[in-house]
């Protein structure tokens, strides 16, 4: 699958957002003449997501089903002549205010540096430059460098949002970087691949769902992605039902920077579940656990498979039936409960004897390569989470496939089954996972009062974006609930423009495209 070249911007925008859009775009190309002196020759676009279901499970290898969101990132491009030499990259941004333009060579070795520890906006490009280098390598080994790039971004991704700006930018970039290179069609899987890795060379250990999120969806679906066997991604198209599904994004304007909470919050989860996985797998006696697609090499996923094979004879990798797979996981959770007792968490000095490692070699190999700050590792809670977690997206996904509603209450008992898995995952967060905060519990909880049928955070957690399933006749009563009791409690002055941006309404959008400027 490809990414699509869109003549149109109505290939990319719902009816609803081509207005303001088609503004935005005419803006992005006229500012572009006027800092470069010409037209751009295309302009690469990737999309934020919004993710449904399935969090914190990615990376444990688990299937998750985000949806691309209105909000992108653009990069208007024009190629320089490929001169000899190191090619130059300019980078420019639309709001000059809040970022600096930028300009780097690219050295004759072709290779990109990037410092992970400075929090600047072009290490997204470089890592999306870097990424795409790699893979042109492999596409065509006489590849060094990239050609020389003058580029215009207009970013409308939040950042720390939980809306992965981040891969928007990752995944933006890499496309960018390719079509600059002159590959006309990029294999939609091989983006994503890319963008995965090279986003982790920005420090954050992260799974696979952001980046196939902002480049695989079609228009009007969301998205059900797998791990394994392989990386792959299957449309879902929502029940057609008297009022549609409509998922209201609120934001909590709660800082979620990753890379300042990272080393206590989300790298440390990375490895919380990965040492889960080991002390899982000697509980049950299992031989070396597999080599996987885990950020740290193996995975809850790989546990799960390598029990079920060793144990049941079961493999599960050859197509086993989803109800069999729910049963697993259902099993698997009240194994968990039976055999991590303990509440407290495990200490490295424990975790050293049950896995028969030192604690030098524990550290070396699972503490380094993002460097996390912890007493004790809260595996039984992680694993807990991720079971029943996964088990959720099962349960959401089965719903999803169901027959239409024929009648009002048919329609009502869909929305409420939908909403409570969501509103499950939301008290596991808060609860078990220990991903939440006191602002995305108020926002959770006064939808509810409001007449949303699910409301959970969404995204990494810790702040950042909630996301709420609201029946279309609720969604104004919500929204001034929340304007009301959360925005202008805690920002007095809001402005309506802020109140724009901190309450979004969202229709499952398209993914990643390159657009060609006549
Ligand atoms: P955010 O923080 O929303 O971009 C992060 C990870 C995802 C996934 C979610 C939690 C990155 C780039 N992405 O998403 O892979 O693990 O948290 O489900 O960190
Ligand atoms: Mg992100």
């Amino acid at each position: 699958m490809e990414v699509p070249t869109a003549k149109s911007l109505k290939e990319i925008y719902s009816e609803d957002a081509l207005e303001s859009q088609t503004q935005r775009w005419n803006n992005l190309i006229s500012k572009f003449k006027e800092e470069y002196g010409k037209l751009p020759d295309f302009v690469s676009r990737s999309p934020g997501r919004v993710n449904i279901i399935g969090e914190h499970i990615d990376y444990c290898l688990y299937e998750v089903l985000p949806m691309a969101i209105t909000a992108d990132v653009l990069l208007a491009v024009s190629v320089h002549s490929q001169e000899p030499g190191p090619s130059t990259i300019r980078l420019i941004n639309v709001h000059p205010q809040k970022f600096e333009s930028r300009e780097f060579d690219i050295p004759d070795t072709g290779d990109v540096h990037i410092d992970p520890s400075t929090l600047e906006w072009t290490n997204y490009f470089k890592s999306g430059l870097s990424g795409a280098t790699d893979l042109l390598r492999k596409k065509g080994n006489d590849f060094k460098q990239s050609v020389g790039m003058d580029i215009l971004a207009d970013g409308t991704v939040p950042s720390g949002g939980g809306l992965s700006s981040s891969a928007a930018f990752v995944c933006s970039s890499g496309l960018a970087v390719m079509k600059a290179n002159g590959v006309d069609k990029v294999d939609k899987k091989e983006l994503v691949e890319v963008a995965i890795v090279s986003e982790r060379a920005v420090g954050v250990n992260s799974g696979g769902m952001d980046q196939s999120a902002s480049v695989f969806p079609v228009q009007g679906s969301a998205l059900y992605v797998s791990f394994v066997p392989e990386l792959s991604a299957t449309n879902i198209a929502f029940p057609r039902m008297k009022s549609p599904l409509v998922f209201v994004i609120a934001q909590s304007f709660v800082a979620a920077d990753k890379h300042v909470t990272a080393p206590m919050c989300y790298n440390l989860r990375v490895v919380e579940v990965t040492l889960a996985a080991l002390v899982l797998a000697r509980a049950f006696g299992l031989k070396e656990l597999p080599a996987d697609a885990g950020p740290l090499g193996v995975s809850l996923r790989g546990f799960h498979d390598a029990y079920y094979q060793e144990k049941h004879g079961v493999k599960n990798n050859h197509g086993v039936s989803k109800e069999e797979f729910q049963k697993q996981l259902q099993d698997l959770v009240e194994k968990v409960d039976q055999y991590l007792p303990q509440e407290e968490g495990y200490t490295r000095e424990q975790l050293s004897e049950i896995l028969g490692m030192s604690i030098p070699d524990l550290e070396s190999k699972y503490m380094k390569k993002f460097p996390i700050r912890a007493e004790r590792f809260m595996i039984r809670q992680r694993a807990l989470h991720v079971f029943s977690e996964a088990l959720r997206v099962l349960k959401f996904n089965e719903l999803l496939a169901s027959p239409p509603p024929k009648s009002d209450a048919e329609n009502t008992e869909l929305l409420k089954a939908l909403g409570q898995l969501m509103n499950e995952t939301q008290d596991s967060c808060r609860d078990v996972f220990d991903n939440s905060c006191p602002e995305l519990d108020e926002l959770c909880q006064i939808a509810r009062s409001a007449g949303s049928c699910g409301s959970r955070l969404t995204g990494a957690g810790w702040g950042g974006c909630s996301v709420h399933l609201v029946p279309e006749d609720k969604v104004e009563a919500v929204k001034q609930k929340w304007i009301e009791k959360y925005y202008k409690q805690k920002f007095p002055d809001i402005t309506e423009e802020k109140l724009k941006e901190a309450i979004v309404v969202s229709r499952p959008g398209s993914g990643s495209c390159v657009y060609e400027v006549a």
